[in-house]
């Protein structure tokens, strides 16, 4: 693809698309214990880049009502090599926030939780557990980290210290609330939205516009609703075949990941194209 490449993360491309838009490109690589395997998933940039479109429009009514858009053009009108695996975008200035929004107590929240009764600044009841539905779902913005690094969990008051009070509540309440819509629409489809990030771009005059991936298993812990159950490390959705057969595989996780099986492949390829077809209702092709 002869665009400029302007940035690359562990599984995506962001290309420079002319006149004020961007190229968002999906690719079949997945991570694992923070790092990218050697083996692609057939399909997962299709049908993760298929299921944000899918909730652009899905979310529509949402951030109509919070006076904000989606960064989406179009994700059809893309060169043919990425065909189905990517998004051509509106390039917006954006908020130096990742929206973050939990609806469940899992990994470093668990581990904050146990330590301080509460995440970041919101102080939680006692007796929550790993995998424990929370009483509201929690809004808790990180700093973006630069490619490679850990986002940092910051305070409200910090959000409000980036981007001004006005804009810090509009990311939280439109946060939550797409992160509310989202939880009803998987729960529908026995998917336990566990938590999501959500990337914000601002539009001239102040507009935030919904940008990145949405809702995705790559943005969002997915977790089977027929298996939750809190009080343990709840199973991923779509990477726990891949998760166990690198444990039971006995790689380090330091040295460069292994190969995975051709069925751990076909089994994750399984979980991807079903988690699309359940939530959407209709066939992946
Ligand atoms: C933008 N990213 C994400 C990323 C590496 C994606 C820049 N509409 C936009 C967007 C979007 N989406 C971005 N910038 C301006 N306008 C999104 C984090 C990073 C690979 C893929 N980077």
């Amino acid at each position: 693809m002869n665009l400029p490449l302007i940035a690359r993360g562990k599984v995506r491309e962001v290309y420079d698309a002319g006149s004020d838009r961007l190229l968002l490109v999906a690719s079949d690589r997945i991570s694992a214990y923070d790092h990218v395997l050697p083996t692609p998933i057939p399909d997962k940039g299709r049908v993760l880049t298929q299921l944000s479109v899918w909730w652009f429009d899905q979310l529509a009514d949402v951030l109509a009502a919070h006076g904000a858009e989606h960064h989406l053009l179009s994700a059809d009108d893309v060169p043919a090599e990425v065909a189905g695996r990517a998004m051509l975008v509106r390039r917006l200035q954006m908020a130096p926030v990742e929206c973050v929004a939990r609806g469940y107590l899992s990994g470093s929240g668990t581990v904050e939780y146990q330590r301080n009764g509460a995440i970041q600044d919101v102080v939680l009841p006692a007796g929550l557990v790993e995998g424990s539905r929370l009483p509201e779902p929690v809004y808790t913005p990180s700093t973006k980290a630069e490619v490679g690094e850990h986002d940092e969990a910051i305070s409200y008051a910090r959000t409000v210290d980036l981007v001004g009070d006005e804009q810090a509540a509009a990311l939280r309440d439109l946060t939550l609330a797409l992160y509310r819509r989202g939880a009803e629409i998987a729960a529908a489809a026995e998917i336990v939205l566990a938590d999501t990030k959500f990337e914000f771009g601002v539009a001239d005059g102040g507009t935030l516009v919904l940008a990145d991936e949405v809702l995705t298993p790559d943005s969002s812990r997915f977790w089977p609703a027929v298996t939750w159950s809190p009080g343990a490390t709840q199973p991923s959705y779509d990477k726990q075949y891949v998760r166990d057969w690198l444990t039971s595989s006995g790689w380090d996780r330091q040295s460069p990941p292994p190969e995975l099986p051709e069925d751990v492949v076909a089994a994750t390829r399984e979980r991807y194209v079903t988690a699309y077809e359940q939530l959407t209702g209709t066939p992946f092709s």
